[in-house]
């Protein structure tokens, strides 16, 4: 398969450190000069930028946190003047103000860039129709992959997200080539599809580009065979840029990271020493090619692993593997770690819904746990006995993978609530 931009995707492993180095200095010295933050946190550090000369120094500099960003609300991490921002997105987290982000002209083009090699590596061509049904606004979903799609020199379709019936109704008309959304919206719209009685091997779709939440094998597979494409993971956070810091190729083996751009690090989240390629940790990216935000080894709290062996692609790039959740949606019940990502791959290994939705409270002293599972439409006619005989052994498969014990309840087929952008899985209940 073609790829973007094989200088840098095809690069050697000495020419990419060498660009780095060149990047990190400059954009240390960036920081430094042009954020009082960075010139706070540097100084008390003991660390000044004459100290980097190679991406190897990275290890000297402090460590930046989402706090950072809400603490020097809204724009206080910006190392240009607002005359020479040509765009602003947010995101908004589940407490406190949001995090913004600003855009030079420059940075859109590097955030553009990310996004056309993610398009490219999922099989984008100049003469493809690129439906973008991730949210357009404050977001960077919608506009990431819209902007992914011009550069590349292909059609954008802005169809943003929601309005299923619409959008199934443009892949029909519009022949789309490839759809890009979350997973859990490709699912809906997977499924309002085949409710439909339309033949998914009657639409002209190829492929879908789906990220912004953690997303399972299984899940993949399921869209797959919903769809009738080849599903292709794209990672990405407002912080660093927006979709496209890293991306599946055909060889669906973790994430080709645009490291000429974002540099990454896996820490250990409680020492905050980095960690060998291979070991899970804490995903930590320094901006090194942007100019607004310069952000310096950010935490992202994704869990994760690197891998920097060559790809059968021909891609030399680091892989991430697929986050397999944030260190703060970590559920930690009874004293024991559970990740929903888990959860969804106990209940697709037993070719269940992947619609649930995780319930947490406390009884007394006693954290409990219920998980809402959507019944197959086959199901749907069983008996009581039936249902609870399959509410068992689903409790039994998620007791051998969890180490806790969990309420099942099977719930009649599409009475959860469906996402059109990010999924809501958990309701903790407890007062924490
Ligand atoms: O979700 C950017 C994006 C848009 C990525 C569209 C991909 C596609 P935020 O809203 O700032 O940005 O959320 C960033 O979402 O730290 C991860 O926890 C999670 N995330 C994003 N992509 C993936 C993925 C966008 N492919 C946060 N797999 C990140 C797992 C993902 N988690």
């Amino acid at each position: 398969m073609p790829i973007y931009k094989p200088e840098i995707e095809c690069a050697s492993r000495d020419y990419l450190r060498a660009l780095q180095s060149a990047r990190l200095i400059k954009m240390v010295k960036n920081a430094y000069e042009n954020v009082p933050f960075y010139k706070q946190k540097l100084d008390e550090a003991g660390v000044s930028p004459d100290d980097i000369h190679s991406i190897d120094d990275i290890s000297k500099l402090p460590f930046t946190v989402k706090t950072d960003l809400r603490d020097n609300y809204p724009f206080g991490l910006f190392a240009v003047d607002k005359n020479d921002l040509v765009r602003i997105h947010a995101s908004s987290g589940t407490t406190g103000k949001p995090t913004v982000v600003g855009y030079t002209q420059a940075d859109i083009d590097v955030w553009a860039d990310g996004a056309a090699r993610a398009i490219s590596a999922a099989g984008g061509k100049k003469d493809d129709i690129i439906h973008v049904a991730y949210g357009y606004g404050l977001f960077t979903g919608g506009l990431g992959l819209h902007y992914g799609a011009e550069k590349l020199g292909a059609t954008a379709l802005p169809a943003s997200s929601g309005n299923t019936n619409r959008q199934i109704q443009m892949l029909q008309d519009f022949e789309s080539d490839i759809i890009c959304c979350t997973p859990s919206y490709a699912m809906f719209i997977g499924e309002t599809i085949r409710d439909m009685g339309i033949d998914p091997k009657s639409l002209k779709l190829r492929s879908g580009i789906f990220g912004a939440e953690p997303w399972t094998d299984e899940m993949r597979k399921q869209i797959e065979e919903l769809l009738d494409i080849k599903a292709y993971d794209i990672y990405g956070l407002s912080e660093i840029a927006g979709p496209g810091v890293s991306y599946n190729c055909e060889c669906q083996n973790g994430l080709h990271v645009c490291e000429d751009y974002f540099y990454p690090e896996i820490i250990d989240p409680h020492t905050g020493e980095v960690l060998p390629d291979g070991e899970y940790g804490e995903l930590v990216f320094t901006c090194i090619g942007k100019e607004a935000l310069p952000l310096i080894r950010y935490r992202t709290r994704d869990i994760c692993a690197l891998n920097r062996e060559k790809c059968a692609c021909g891609r030399t790039t680091v892989r991430m593997e697929k986050p397999r959740g944030r260190s703060d949606d970590m559920l930690i019940i009874r004293g024991i770690n559970v990740f929903p990502s888990q959860v969804e791959h106990v209940l697709l290994s037993l070719n269940m819904n992947p619609n649930y939705l995780i319930i947490v409270d406390r009884k007394g002293v006693l954290d409990t746990m219920e998980v809402q599972v959507e019944m197959n439409p086959e199901m749907f006619s069983d008996t009581v006995k039936g249902i609870e005989k399959e509410e068992k052994k689903i409790e039994n498969a998620l007791q051998s993978t969890l180490n806790i014990h969990a309420n099942v309840r099977l719930m009649a087929p599409g009475s959860l609530p469906r996402s059109e952008g990010k999924a809501k899985r958990v309701i903790d209940n407890r007062k924490l």
